[in-house]
């Protein structure tokens, strides 16, 4: 049977929390960790193969590109950390530097296999990687609103006392500032979410500001991101068609088009087979026409 790969580029706090909880959970056949520090991946190998005596036996190593030729998925989590003074621009220019020569080492390697991007900003990142790779768009996807869909439901669930898990709530647009809630389909088994105006407001405000809360107190976010792409990895290997808010390229939706941005869409083998015809209110359409217009402002920049 043909044994199944995973590559992750970019062995940081997101990349390793991701390649552990890929293992925790039984995922991978092999899992090959990538990273411009080349002994940061083989520590992490060599203590995740450590604990192999307590796992299933999957295959772990500290790789070189040449590995991405049998990778089902490639997930990219590299990325340079602002520094100071630094300018969001000079720092959104660094990464598109270093996705560059990722891509093209990847490309070099593989032509058949689905790219995951979670580096940020992962919406423009995730566009550039098309763009860059020629591939069809449902085989490269981003993070997306995945985990802000997720903070999202988890809020909300603690307000209304429910598990998170059947609360069914969508943030899109964005990875970042200008995402937006859709309040207008949030819901618990079909009925209307008995939230006030107040609450609603502070529960997007906590969803939106999640990240800056975490980094404020501990420096990066990387367990509940991890999660997120391992969800969206289980979606791909086991052909699921599950619905995630990932970020993939728009063509007329709701009037967007020729951008990246997180919205529902159905996962399986393929990638992103499909995005959801999801029904918006004329406020939300207007402020996903914003959280476009501010990525194709900072896509231009780049020119
Ligand atoms: P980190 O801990 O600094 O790790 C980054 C890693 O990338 C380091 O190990 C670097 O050595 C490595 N790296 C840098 N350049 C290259 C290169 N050219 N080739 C290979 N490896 C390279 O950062 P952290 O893991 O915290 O974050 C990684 C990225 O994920 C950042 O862009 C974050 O902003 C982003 N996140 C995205 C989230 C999402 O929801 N999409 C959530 C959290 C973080």
């Amino acid at each position: 049977m043909k044994k199944t790969r995973i590559v992750i580029i970019g062995t940081g706090a997101v990349g390793s929390t991701t390649a552990y909880t890929l293992l925790l959970r039984n995922r991978v056949d092999e899992l090959v960790l990538i990273d411009a520090n080349h002994n940061k991946a083989v520590g992490d190998a060599l203590d995740m193969n450590h604990g192999m005596p307590f796992l299933e036996g999957a295959k772990v190593w500290a790789g070189t590109y040449e590995d991405c030729r049998k990778a089902d998925i490639i997930v990219i989590t590299a990325g340079a950390a602002q520094r100071e003074g630094e300018s969001r621009t000079d720092l959104l220019k660094r990464n598109v530097a270093i996705f560059e020569s990722i891509i093209t080492e990847v490309l070099h390697h593989n032509t058949h296999g689905i790219i995951l991007v979670a580096s940020n900003p992962v919406d423009i990142m995730s566009y550039f990687t098309w763009k860059k790779s020629g591939w069809p768009a449902n085989r490269i996807i981003g993070s997306g609103t995945l985990l802000d869909s997720a903070r999202f439901r988890y809020l909300i669930g603690e307000q209304l006392k429910i598990d998170s898990r059947s609360v069914h709530a969508h943030i899109i647009g964005e990875h970042g500032d200008s995402e937006l809630p859709v309040w207008s389909l949030a819901n618990v088994a079909g009925t209307e979410l008995q939230i006030s105006g107040e609450e609603k407001e502070e529960i997007f405000v906590n969803t939106r500001d999640a990240a800056y809360q975490i980094i404020n107190a501990k420096g990066a976010t990387y367990y509940a991101i991890a999660l997120a792409l391992d969800r969206i990895c289980t979606a791909i290997l086991g052909d699921e068609g599950a619905v995630l808010n990932v970020s993939t390229l728009l063509n007329q939706y709701h009037g967007v088009s020729d951008v990246y941005l997180g919205v529902p869409c159905i996962v399986d083998r393929q990638g992103v087979r499909e995005i959801m015809p999801i029904r918006l209110t004329a406020d939300e359409q207007k402020l996903l026409a914003q959280s476009a217009d501010k990525l194709k402002g900072l896509i231009a920049s780049l020119r």
